[in-house]
């Protein structure tokens, strides 16, 4: 019986293992064209940047929205922020601790979400400030900072001169099929039944920009100068954040993959279909449709990090984590250069992946591929920090 158990078990690891290195074989990847970012549904070539600005760009918003993550809606009632906790010492003495509950009402509902956040304490302006989408366990984010990992390095970030704050993806949509709705879509429920409704991707988005409007308060913070910091699922919503909201000045996206930085045209790691299984909560019900459908949809990632344009977009890879397509990464964010290039920016990308650890920049564009696994690493927060650092000091 035992060994029948193991018998099954090395086949099922063998199968799987199969699929996989099937789906990781770039020979495999099949011929397809990405959609044109610079030409209009009316078949207008688009040549400058106001026609842009009015008129292509707002179409791919509506295209992102209306096919992958739904929609955003931005009217409520009230927002409210209180501050509970507050150490003039904090890290130390380095910095000053603020937690924050920002709360949101709309239709007599309301959400909550709890900001931690670091300044640097002797600063003598406002500071520039990461704020992270923390996607991953609350430990990351303790304020005592009797917990220290590097996915939220603080003290990494308050050494360079910035600020830094930090929420958590369940304030705004649970991590879950059974209960994403109990957040933000309380306050929207119209969106649950709209085919192009917001849903947890959408909604952990929403609540970096109602942290933002929280940041536009508080002087001690540049609000110009707030960059967005996501991994993974929140390098998604980082992505989508940036399409969305321009106060937000610049965007790390880390090992983001699908429906991220990668090109999903090329299917490679995970698809569209794998995506919308496992994860069938994240996007709005219309993406189901491109399910092993890649070549009709209307939009493909380069075009995502072309909405943040002109601001820095900066996406990452680890080298073992081929599920979220480094090289289609890499390809997604030379493929945005011409919208760059409208606003008479040249970012001259190298055609090819670049080696592990050596991070291709050409502001306002960057990538890297570290060596590892799939991870938001100090290292990856170093090379942040000093992109941000050049960036602003050329300003
Ligand atoms: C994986 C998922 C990826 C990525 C990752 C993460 O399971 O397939 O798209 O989002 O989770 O968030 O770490």
């Amino acid at each position: 019986m035992n060994r029948f158990k193991a018998l099954v078990g090395l086949a099922l690891i063998l199968i799987t293992s199969a699929a996989f290195a099937q789906n990781y074989d770039e020979k495999l990847v099949t011929k397809y064209t990405l959609p044109d970012m610079l030409t209009t549904l009316n078949g207008k070539k688009v040549k400058r940047k106001d026609v842009w600005e009015h008129t292509r760009r707002l179409e791919l918003l509506k295209l992102f929205e209306d096919n992958v993550y739904g929609q955003m809606p931005q009217d409520f009632d009230s927002i409210k922020y209180q501050i509970t906790h507050l150490d003039n010492s904090a890290m130390g003495g380095k910095a000053v601790l603020k937690e924050i509950d920002i709360k949101v009402f709309r239709q007599q509902q309301s959400v909550g979400i709890h900001l931690v956040m670091f300044t640097p304490l002797h600063a003598r302006q406002a500071s520039p400030l990461f704020l992270l989408i923390n996607n991953r366990g609350k430990n990351n984010m303790d304020p005592s900072r009797i917990s220290k990992t590097e996915f939220w390095p603080a003290e990494q970030v308050i050494d360079s001169g910035y600020a830094t704050a930090v929420f958590h993806v369940s304030d705004l949509a649970p991590d879950r099929k059974e209960s994403y709705a109990n957040g933000v879509l309380r306050l929207y429920p119209e969106q649950l039944k709209a085919p192009n409704g917001m849903k947890a991707i959408g909604a952990w988005a929403w609540g970096a920009s109602r942290v933002m409007d929280y940041l536009q308060t508080d002087k001690s913070v540049d609000a110009k100068k707030v960059a967005i910091v996501g991994h993974s699922r929140g390098g998604k919503a980082a992505l989508w954040l940036m399409a969305q909201d321009r106060r937000f000045a610049m965007c790390f996206a880390s090992c983001s993959g699908n429906t991220g930085a990668a090109l999903t045209r090329r299917r490679f790691g995970e698809t569209i279909e794998k995506i919308n299984t496992t994860f069938p909560y994240w996007f709005c019900d219309n993406y189901k449709k491109y399910n092993n459908n890649e070549d009709d949809l209307p939009v493909d990632q380069h075009m995502l990090i072309a909405l943040s344009a002109p601001r820095p977009v900066y996406t990452t890879n680890a080298t073992k984590d081929k599920w979220a397509d480094p090289s289609g990464s890499y390809m997604a964010i030379k493929a945005a250069e011409p919208v760059y290039e409208l606003y008479g920016i040249k970012s001259a990308l190298d055609a090819s992946l670049p080696p592990a650890n050596k991070p291709a920049l050409q502001p306002p564009l960057g990538y890297h591929l570290r060596e590892g696994i799939h991870d938001l690493t100090a290292y990856d927060w170093d090379k942040f920090i000093r992109f941000a650092h050049n960036y602003y000091q050329k300003q």
